[in-house]
């Protein structure tokens, strides 16, 4: 794989409480993306992920309070914005899930069409390594609701991996500062017409991200917070 620096990417990555495996997940972009395009969020942790993610010389913004993942992410794209080189976003999650092979083949799609923005899907093909059943049945669940609710026939749902081009980002005001954000991003989608696909992604889950990550309480949570927007 070509591994000449990505210039007109800037690559969002919420991070929270990710002191274990910040580091190596910004290594891994370094490979692809100039360091300063990697603009990291620090979420409010409470552990070293600020001092780690600082020390690889990353773009690196921290919310003094924990906000939550949508409200990192607006951050980030706001940053993202405000530098005229960056043409394309990519939101790639902190903790080791996301494939950045998946991620190179979204921009290389989005750069060569004229779609607006790209979403990463973990049913397009089987490609969501080692993921609980438990975690596969809320999932399914939750795309029967967003393909209700935004209209659109995605295959996958709550997916942080994605590109979206400049036009898509300056248009989107994330006001959901939780998960339901995912969902907030699909209706917009619909709202403003934008042109779309879905490319497959792959994510590991790992113990590391499985003891971090989102219990099958806090889809309902979402879900909850969806319906009463
Ligand atoms: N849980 C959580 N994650 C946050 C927050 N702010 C930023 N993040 C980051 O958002 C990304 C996704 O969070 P996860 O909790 O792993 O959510 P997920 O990947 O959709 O869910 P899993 O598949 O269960 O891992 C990670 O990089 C987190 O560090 C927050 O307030 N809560
Ligand atoms: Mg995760």
């Amino acid at each position: 794989m070509n591994r000449a620096p990505i210039g007109n990417v800037a690559v969002v990555v919420p991070a929270y409480n990710e002191g274990p495996k910040i580091s190596e997940t910004i290594t891994e972009l370094k490979s692809f993306f100039e360091p300063r395009n990697l603009i990291i969020v620090d979420d409010g942790s409470s552990d070293h992920t600020f001092q780690e993610a600082t020390a690889t010389g990353a773009s690196v913004l921290r919310h003094p309070i924990n906000l939550g993942q949508g409200a990192a992410l607006q951050t980030g794209i706001t940053y993202a914005l405000s530098r005229n080189d960056i043409e394309y976003i990519l939101t790639f999650d902190a903790d080791g899930q996301h494939s950045i092979e998946s991620a190179i083949e979204m921009i290389k799609e989005i750069t060569n069409s004229n779609l607006d923005i790209i979403l990463g899907s973990r049913f397009l093909e089987e490609t969501a390594k080692n993921m609980p059943n438990k975690k596969k049945l809320i999932l399914r669940l939750g795309i029967i609701f967003t393909r209700i609710d935004s209209g659109l026939k995605v295959t996958d749902t709550h997916n942080g991996l994605r590109v979206m081009n400049r036009k898509f980002a300056q248009s989107l005001s994330i006001k959901h500062s939780g998960m339901a954000h995912a969902s907030e991003i699909l209706n917009h989608i619909k709202a403003v017409n934008a042109t779309w696909k879905e490319l497959p992604a792959q994510i590991y889950y790992t113990d590391y991200s499985m003891r971090k990550g989102q219990s099958v309480l806090n889809a309902v949570n979402i879900l909850t917070e969806m319906m009463y927007r």
